[in-house]
């Protein structure tokens, strides 16, 4: 088999033309129409929360006849498809995002205002979608948008957990969870397909038999039958032709199970310690970057991964019978990151065990239809699972792992003979005390591509994480620079700089997003500088007003807003972003007169749930918060916001309102970043180190227009392996001892003097593994040079527009051709 006979890539097959013709009383229609039949209610009794169940149904309308439509086209072209394994999917919210795809916003929103409905605030009924942690999931959510956008033939698969990622609350200045519920009044995107129900096993033990011919057979008898039930979110193209599926697996107990496998005794012992059907999608993992090793986590992943297989398998099984031949050719499945790779090791057991294909033959398919994306380099994020669990809970796919293993430590052997050293490196097996399997070993192996998500993220994968690999498979691990949309993250998020964009230039961008690249030749034009401050200066404005409404914090807009929105991460550094601020409160209370332009420094993080340190950091940065503020000798000067609950609804307020985009990670440590390309589209000027993507956005906006500072990746290591020593750094630098002393005194926890103490102590004691000590100083002097910068209107307005300019480059349309003509090999698919 090959996935390269249909290696011809007919362009980007993106839409060009709107397809849905709907005028304002044809979409006033369909609201009131919904109102009265879907929901039963009327105009006069409707709430606000029933216009939106109304307009999300008018709208669902439309979809779904596109999405039939788009199946339809599918089936008939038998066409190859990218199938995207992943166990988050963090879309946010659907209704304007669709509205926008179909570019009907703007007669919605004239409809409804004739119903006396304001479609914005409306849209605030919508509650997120918050079926990820991070940029792992988001980076979902925007590919699928651009396969969609660029009609490729594609389905994401994943969970359909009942709680996504908690709600975050702050009490006096605490991160505490709340669960969010995203399905409490219904969703009305999702379509349940019970007709596509899948069974599959847990637990239980092998049989091996042999046939008359002494051949070996194996039988997993399962202790237990799951039963997945499938929920198709439509996800619209812009330009409403394709419309594709989002298809996420709900758990639920089984009436069947396999009663004669267990004596009557051993039954109930075996079960109790068994995770129930139902728990399997309850809850989404909080823990962003970190493993959480917990049997029900291994389980989520292979339900959501055996659930999605057997569903691409019956639907290949409908035109191609029992012919397998043809599968590597019409099926490739994107692992993104390692969470589903237990697909690996199932598809070999359904086509040794099940079709009873020879292994060469199984194993030539399997390697012919995986690729895996890494997202990160940090250890604690790599997963392992005990031997021990995988033998439990599926101990046929243990037994196919070690076989796996046992064939290419072969192969390894052939390539370094009596190298043992290199061997217990690359071994699937890691022989620790605990043996655990390495899932990352197990995705390389077992695919037939590999990539990083950013240049220097990718390259490090080869030389550092992956580096045998790499010379065992020449070509195999490559990069794919990540991408976003700038459907969602310019044209809805910032209406009056879309609008701006295409007045100027053409509305073009939207589907080539390097036709921002014309905006250069304004950069200079005081008249576009104005407009294009102008704009912001309102996006400011709105922020302003959203702060003082969840916070009661009165900003002022026209103070610099730098703004670091991520998860919370010692090594995303939000601490050095907090000392910075200290010294600048220290500067103003040592001279009243300190020169500075007045500054906002805003937050949005959450902190895994337990990750102690994070939640001391967000702490701090609220104490901190609230003392600048209450201090009229600086807070005309300096303002320190956190913003709870960060999430995609909030950053598409934050992002288009910001001066400043914060990129501080030590460098080596993030992957790529993608808030940092939505921040640099809609204006912002990033101060950043030479990390992930920020080393491309730096080319493509030269130095100029971004302030980097501290180490290089080479001299990160370098520094580490002289034996780094923050002291060093505290004791000559009187500015940094005295902020972190600060930190440690009861001056921002009055009568609990030592409650930020393991902050300081991670830092000094703790070693400082991040180096935040050690880019200090040269943080502290970028941060002087984007002042002095902001001063000069002109030439800010210019960097700024030139930021929006130049990021051509990050569209995930771009990232999706590339995986497309590199990795996927896919034809596009009109949808007429
Ligand atoms: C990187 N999440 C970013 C982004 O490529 C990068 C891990 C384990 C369990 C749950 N979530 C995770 C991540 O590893 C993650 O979000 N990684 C991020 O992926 C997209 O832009 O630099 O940190």
């Amino acid at each position: 088999t090959s996935n390269t006979s249909k290696a011809k890539t007919k362009g980007q097959g993106a839409a060009t033309s709107v397809s849905i013709q709907l005028d304002k009383d044809d979409f006033k229609q369909a609201v009131i129409r919904n109102l009265h039949r879907t929901l039963g209610t009327d105009e006069n009794k409707a709430n606000k929360h029933a216009w939106w169940k109304a307009t999300s149904a008018a709208m669902q309308e439309l979809v779904f006849e596109r999405l039939r439509t788009t199946q339809k086209t599918h089936y008939l072209n038998d066409t190859r498809a990218v199938h995207y394994f992943s166990a988050e999917f963090l879309m946010g919210r659907l209704l304007s995002n669709n509205m926008h795809n179909f570019e009907l916003f703007d007669t919605a929103k004239r409809a409804l205002k004739e119903l006396g409905v304001d479609l914005v605030d409306m849209l605030e009924e919508e509650p997120d979608m918050a079926l990820g942690n991070g940029g792992l999931g988001r980076l979902a959510a925007c590919f699928i948008d651009s396969l969609a956008t660029m009609e490729f033939p594609a389905i994401g698969y994943g969970i359909h957990y009942e709680h996504g990622l908690f709600r975050q609350e702050i009490r006096n200045g605490a991160q505490i969870e709340r669960p969010d519920s995203w399905r409490d009044y219904g969703n009305p995107w999702e379509i349940c397909r019970p007709e596509s129900i899948q069974q599959i096993s847990l637990y239980g033990y092998v049989e091996t038999k042999y046939d008359e011919d002494g051949k070996i057979h194996k039988e997993w008898h399962p202790g237990s039958i799951v039963t997945g039930v499938p929920w198709d979110i439509p996800i619209v193209g812009y330009g409403g032709k394709t419309v594709n599926v989002l298809r996420l697996w709900q758990s639920q107990s089984s009436e069947y199970f396999n009663w004669d496998v267990f004596n009557a005794g051993g039954y109930v012992d075996a079960q109790r310690e068994n995770v129930e059907s139902e728990t399997i999608s309850k809850v989404l993992y909080p823990n962003d970057e970190t493993e959480a090793g917990k049997e029900l986590r291994l389980i989520q992943q292979y339900f959501f991964s055996a659930c999605s297989l057997k569903d691409i398998i019956r639907r290949y099984k409908r035109v191609h019978g029992d012919d397998w031949s043809r599968f590597a050719e019409q099926v490739v499945i994107q692992l993104n990151d390692t969470h589903p790779a237990i697909a690996i090791p199932e598809l070999m057991r359904i086509l040794v065990d099940r079709a009873e294909l020879s292994w060469n033959v199984a194993w030539e398919i399997c390697t012919q239809t995986f690729a895996y994306t890494n997202h990160t380099l940090l250890p604690e994020a790599l997963e392992k699972w005990p031997v021990r669990m995988i033998g439990k809970i599926l101990p046929r796919h243990l037994e196919i792992i070690y076989e796996i293993n046992h064939r290419f430590m072969a192969e390894v052997d052939a390539k370094w003979p009596g190298n043992n050293e290199i061997k217990a490196k690359l071994s699937i097996i890691e022989e620790s005390n605990e043996k655990m399997v390495r899932m990352g070993n197990l995705s390389v192996v077992g695919s037939f591509a590999v990539n990083g998500v950013a240049e220097i993220h990718s390259a490090l994968v080869k030389s550092q994480l992956f580096p045998e690999f790499n010379e065992l498979y020449p070509g195999k691990l490559t990069n794919v620079t990540n991408g976003i949309t700038p459907r969602r993250w310019l044209k809805a998020c910032n209406p009056s700089l879309s609008a701006l964009i295409t007045k100027k230039i053409g509305g073009d961008w939207i589907l080539n997003l390097d036709k921002l690249d014309d905006l250069s030749a304004f950069a200079s034009n005081k008249t576009f500088q104005n407009q294009f401050m102008k704009v912001k200066q309102q996006n400011k404005l709105a922020l302003a007003e959203e702060i003082k409404k969840l916070t009661g914090i009165i900003v002022d807009p026209k103070a610099i807003f730098d703004i670091q929105i991520k998860r919370l991460h010692e090594y995303k550094r939000q601490h050095l972003n907090l000392l910075h601020i200290l010294a600048l409160y220290r500067r103003l209370l040592q001279d009243p007169d300190y020169d500075m332009h007045p500054r906002v420094f805003i937050f949005g993080a959450k902190a895994a749930p337990g990750y102690a340190l994070a939640k001391t950091i967000i702490y701090a940065i609220n104490v901190v918060a609230d003392k600048i503020n209450n201090d009229s000798r600086v807070n005309e000067k300096l303002k320190v916001v956190f913003l709870p609950n960060y999430r995609v609804s909030l950053a598409e307020k934050m992002i288009p309102a910001a001066d400043v985009s914060q990129q501080i990670s030590t460098a080596g440590k993030e992957a790529s970043g993608t808030g940092n390309m939505k921040l640099a589209l809609n204006g912002a000027i990033t101060i950043g180190t030479l990390d992930g993507a920020n080393i491309e956005i730096a080319e493509e906006v030269g130095e100029d227009n971004i302030f980097i500072f501290g180490l290089t990746v080479d001299e990160v290591n370098e520094t580490l392996s002289a034996g780094y020593n923050p002291y060093d750094y505290y004791y000559s630098n009187e500015e940094l001892k005295a902020t972190i002393d600060w930190l440690d005194s009861d001056y921002f926890t009055p009568g609990n003097p030592h409650a930020l103490s393991s902050l300081k102590h991670s830092l000094l004691e703790g070693g400082d593994p991040y180096l935040v000590l050690a880019d200090f100083e040269d943080y502290c002097k970028a941060n002087l040079a984007l002042d002095l910068a902001y001063r000069d209107k002109s030439k800010w307005a210019k960097m700024a527009i030139l930021n929006t300019a130049k990021m051509g480059k990050f569209t995930s349309d771009r990232s999706i051709k590339d995986y497309v003509e590199r990795i996927w090999k896919l034809d596009s698919c009109q949808v007429k």
